[in-house]
């Protein structure tokens, strides 16, 4: 559908739900709260419908007080999915209201794989893009709707979301044209950047100190990996899930090819997220471990003791990068 059939489908509504993906990131919060903006722009209500993770950073970026959770389907005549195109990503709260609505926009970038079966005929989907808000900036040019200040900030917090501040290789012109509309519009960026990249909490730096303390260099220093026990968490005051987004960094260190972060989630039961570079496969053994993944990002869970584990990982290492 063009931009235009968007627009004129969204101002034939009297009340838009807005929903993103479940866990919603910095490009789904971007592209929810421009849309509802967008949406009222042109004389339409609209509320955006998620679940928040805990209290963090997105606070600050977004009013995530103003979230809405009691979607019933027969308040609202037209639905709008951003950053997703299948029901099966929108949290599971939200399935069964909205399997029975029958009026639903999908606004999108990623791919549409073989056997996904689209919620509407409606969609915008652009999967050459980097980031929903890059798709929504379009939309708001496009139809000459008005990019103010606050909705260039949303939009400039998801196009940074999922390219990492312009670090991903899912780089294009039309991301640096999308981010020059954006900063035309006063997007208040350097609040952005305080809040994505420029902050620190107390927790993390605790986290990040641990692991820096506790990293275990096996292989001829080809592999990496670091153990957070339930003890550790306990002492940290950190739950796994603080633990998790530091997973990247391991395989970041200079020479390391593969790398491990194996966090207790209860006595003597581990998940491990496994991370590679240099085109060493991790996925066949987490497969092998009953868990799956990416080629270059996987992860499996097991019950096994702290002690065999700091036994066993050398060996683990090994059958990796041996292309076991
Ligand atoms: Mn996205």
């Amino acid at each position: 559908m063009t931009t235009s059939r968007i627009l004129a489908k969204i101002k034939l509504a009297q009340r838009v739900a807005i929903f993103g993906h479940i866990n919603p990131d910095p490009d789904a919060y971007g592209a929810m709260f421009a849309m509802r903006e967008l949406c009222r722009q042109v004389g339409v209500e609209a509320e955006i419908f998620a679940i928040k993770n805990k209290d963090c950073y997105l606070d600050f970026l977004f009013p995530l007080n103003e979230l809405k959770t009691d979607f019933k389907a027969e308040n609202f005549d037209l639905v709008i999915l951003l950053d997703l195109h299948l029901l099966s990503r929108v949290d599971s709260l939200f399935a069964v209201e909205l399997s029975n609505h029958k009026n639903i926009i999908v606004i999108d970038h990623h791919k549409v794989m073989d056997g996904d079966v689209l919620p509407t005929k409606s969609t915008l989907i652009k999967d050459d893009y980097a980031a929903t808000c890059e798709v929504l900036t379009g939309f708001a040019v496009e139809n000459n709707l008005k990019i103010t200040p606050q909705i260039a900030t949303y939009l400039y917090t998801g196009l940074m979301g999922d390219t990492d501040r312009f670090l991903h290789n899912n780089l294009t012109t039309h991301v640096f044209e999308t981010a020059l509309t954006l900063f035309k519009s006063k997007a208040n960026v350097q609040f952005i950047y305080n809040y994505l990249y420029r902050y620190k909490t107390p927790e993390q730096l605790r986290i990040n100190k641990f692991l820096l303390d506790n990293m275990v260099f096996t292989a001829k220093d080809r592999a990496l990996y670091v153990i957070f026990g339930l003890d550790d968490l306990k002492k940290l005051n950190a739950d796994q899930e603080s633990v998790k987004v530091f997973t990247n960094d391991l395989v970041n260190v200079k020479g390391v090819e593969v790398s491990f972060m194996c966090i207790e989630y209860q006595k003597d039961f581990f998940k491990f997220s496994l991370r590679a570079k240099n085109g060493i496969n991790t996925v066949n053994f987490a497969k092998k471990m009953g868990g799956g993944g990416h080629v270059c990002a996987s992860a499996f869970e097991m019950k096994i003791s702290r002690n065999k584990l700091q036994k066993i990982l050398p060996k683990w290492a090994k059958e990796i990068l041996n292309g076991k």
